[in-house]
């Protein structure tokens, strides 16, 4: 069973979603959707009630865009267990929806945070770019999408947390994440994409302060999960839109999914530890990850209701 007591490997990630195929057939299937730039193998895993029944309604979930924020991956990994060996008590998730769920998107950064305390803040993929002579590591995965790309809250620099890229989509771990949405498309109700850290549900748009004509759906799907959060911890999500609640930053992929037809599209960022935000201790996994859970039930729940 899934430790909560420690933070896993891209490896063990794998290793542990792959095991899971392995003892559930019927319910769960990994399947290798591309290379990370280092070569590393991105899987997803499809969880179903394993009825049989074809072209459900789809809840898609992605973690470790960032590769800093260790407890993203880790409060998916959760997800995933508790949607598969929690599956009786959670079948109502499970009844008319598929949950496609990817736990690293940028596992080339993830698995650099994991090699120093140097290293330990990295943000980007790390493919490398030369400017004015010198190179630096990556693109920021989260401003690489090409809807309005880079045009805020974005760099033109590769030595910069919030590069760009040369081009919108120049990253293989994005294309591996937009082929993904264009394939879900009209099945993806929900998107969920985890980050870190500040407690904040936001929705479209990032990439200005204007709403989508939608945005009471959105908001209520969001307020679903934290007030769920409220009433089971006490913890305080922020909820809003992107721009109006943090700040204005466009060709992020929560916003890619709304505009490509995810209905509803949901950037979480959890809650922070440690000396920077971003390392909450291994002792705080377990309490950040099934609070987590408990608010991304309710959103599904919502989801399940309304769509
Ligand atoms: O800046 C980001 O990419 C996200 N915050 S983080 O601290 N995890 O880096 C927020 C993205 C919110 N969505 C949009 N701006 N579209
Ligand atoms: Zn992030």
């Amino acid at each position: 069973r899934l430790s909560t007591e420690r933070y896993y490997s891209h490896g063990e990630i794998n290793a542990y979603i792959e095991d899971l195929a392995e003892r559930y057939p019927a319910r769960v299937a990994v399947q290798q959707v591309g290379k990370s730039y280092e070569g590393r193998d991105i899987k997803t895993i499809t969880i179903s009630n394993g009825d049989g029944r074809k072209n459900k309604n789809v809840i898609f979930m992605d973690g470790g865009f960032h590769a800093r924020e260790w407890i993203s991956p880790a409060a998916v990994l959760y997800v995933i267990d508790q949607l598969v060996e929690n599956f009786e008590e959670n079948s109502a998730l499970l009844a008319d929806y598929d949950w496609v769920i990817l736990p690293v998107v940028n596992p080339d950064g993830y698995e650099h945070t994991q090699t120093g305390t140097l290293a330990r803040m990295w943000r980007k993929t790390r493919k490398p770019y030369t400017y004015l002579g010198k190179t630096c590591y990556g693109a920021d995965p989260n401003r690489n999408f090409d809807f309005h790309w880079n045009e805020e809250g974005a760099s033109n620099n590769p030595c910069v947390d919030t590069y760009a890229g040369p081009k919108a989509f120049s990253e293989n771990e994005t294309m591996i994440v937009r082929d993904l949405l264009h394939f879900l498309k009209g099945r993806g109700v929900m998107y969920l994409t985890i980050h870190s850290y500040g407690n904040y549900l936001l929705y479209p748009w990032g990439w200005t302060a204007d709403l989508p004509e939608t945005w009471p759906d959105l908001d209520e799907v969001a307020r679903a999960g934290g007030d769920a959060i409220y009433e089971a911890t006490g913890t305080v999500y922020s909820v809003g839109s992107s721009t109006n609640v943090l700040y204005i930053a466009a060709g992020a992929s929560d916003d890619y999914a709304f505009y490509a037809g995810f209905p509803i599209s949901i950037t979480m960022e959890l809650p922070g530890g440690g000396l920077t935000g971003f390392d909450p201790p291994a002792s705080k996994i377990d309490q950040f990850v099934t609070e987590t859970w408990i608010g991304i039930r309710a959103m599904a729940h919502k989801v399940v209701e309304k769509y």
